[in-house]
């Protein structure tokens, strides 16, 4: 039994200002590399950590060249929604989706809050559940989003597409530590939608896995000389293992990335400069300026959690409208994660 994980592809049809290359073709080839990964390895499935899309409504175009690769995958592929992958980052707007509309026509698989798929093969069964990105995560009791119970299984894992990490980047940010969910039953928490990612920590003999994004999207010191990688987990010997493995299609970050948008950022306070950074980590500066604001103003006149659902539905549905509205041949830069 072998699964293979990757996680924030940013699938999109565009180039980032911060990318000297060509960024679609770049991405579709470490996808094929993924998938003649997976099939080498004959893995059971893959599991994809979230922000598959770079947008909740890529073009067909986009759509169909991408899944023309992926479609070569033999294995069934597992999804968790990112922030990217929803309108205005509410889950509630999945079924109006790309994703969504794939889930519903079966080509992939979303994993539902609460609702377990057992995969079974060669005599091990794996429990996988799945925690998709929504506002209050990382904000509210993690306990909710990133803790499981492991039931009548061999192997527990939990995928969820949030800001898991090893220390706060400071003080109140929003994040969370591994350390507050060491009451997990998952053998193997896997995170994404901190791009940089993390080396394997281990609490208890349960393992807490971020590999860092497939996509390189921003020029972060870190980007520079991280190798996009995915981790397999193998679960045919005596005890479960994994390893990460390092994309060779994947071309060394300075040769990609912008070094001159790092320079700027370089000249800034490092506080400001790591501020700015969980800002785009965290979900980005759209987020900052709407779905925060919304928060703030809820929180500093008590205003009740009905009413804040729906401004923050309303918010979806606007962001659903603007985004309709853009057009086939858009040129975005979200500047986010
Ligand atoms: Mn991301």
């Amino acid at each position: 039994m072998r699964l293979l994980y990757l996680t924030d592809t940013h699938i999109r049809g565009t180039t980032p200002q911060n990318r000297r290359d060509n960024f679609p073709e770049a991405l579709k080839a470490k996808l094929r590399e993924v998938v003649r990964l997976a099939n080498e390895l004959e893995v059971h499935a893959v599991l994809h950590g979230g922000d598959f899309f770079d947008l909740p409504n890529p073009t067909l175009q986009v759509c169909a060249e991408f899944l023309e690769i992926l479609r070569g995958l033999e294995a069934p592929l597992y999804v968790v929604a990112g922030n990217h992958d929803l309108f205005g980052q509410n889950p509630e707007s999945l079924g109006r989706t790309m994703l969504g509309f794939l889930a519903r026509l079966g080509w992939l698989r979303l994993l539902a809050p609460g609702e377990p798929v057992y995969l079974e093969a060669e005599g091990v069964r794996v429990q996988l559940t799945g925690q998709h990105f929504h506002y209050d995560l990382d904000r509210r009791d993690p306990v909710h989003d990133y803790v499981v119970r492991k039931r009548s299984c061999d192997v527990a894992i939990h995928m969820v597409h949030g800001m898991l990490v090893e220390r706060p980047f400071f003080p109140g940010a929003c994040c969370t530590v591994v350390e507050r969910i060491a009451a997990t039953e998952a053998d193997y928490t896997l995170s994404g939608h901190a791009h940089l990612g993390f080396g394997d920590i281990c609490l208890n003999g349960r393992y807490f896995i971020n590999p860092g994004a497939l996509a390189r999207l921003t020029v972060l010191p870190g980007e520079l000389e991280r190798t996009p990688q995915v981790v397999l987990l193998d679960f045919g010997g005596p005890a479960p293992h994994h390893r990460r493995i390092p994309l060779a299609s994947a071309a060394p970050g300075r040769e990609v990335l912008d070094r001159s948008r790092l320079l700027v950022s370089a000249f800034r306070e490092e506080k400001l400069a790591r501020f700015v950074q969980v800002v785009r980590e965290s979900g980005g500066l759209e987020a900052l300026a709407l779905d925060q604001i919304i928060a703030a103003i809820a929180e500093r006149h008590g205003v009740e959690e009905e009413v804040r659902q729906e401004a923050l539905r309303r918010l979806a549905l606007a962001h659903e409208t603007l985004a309709a509205g853009e057009g086939e041949n858009r040129v975005r830069e979200t500047g986010n994660h």
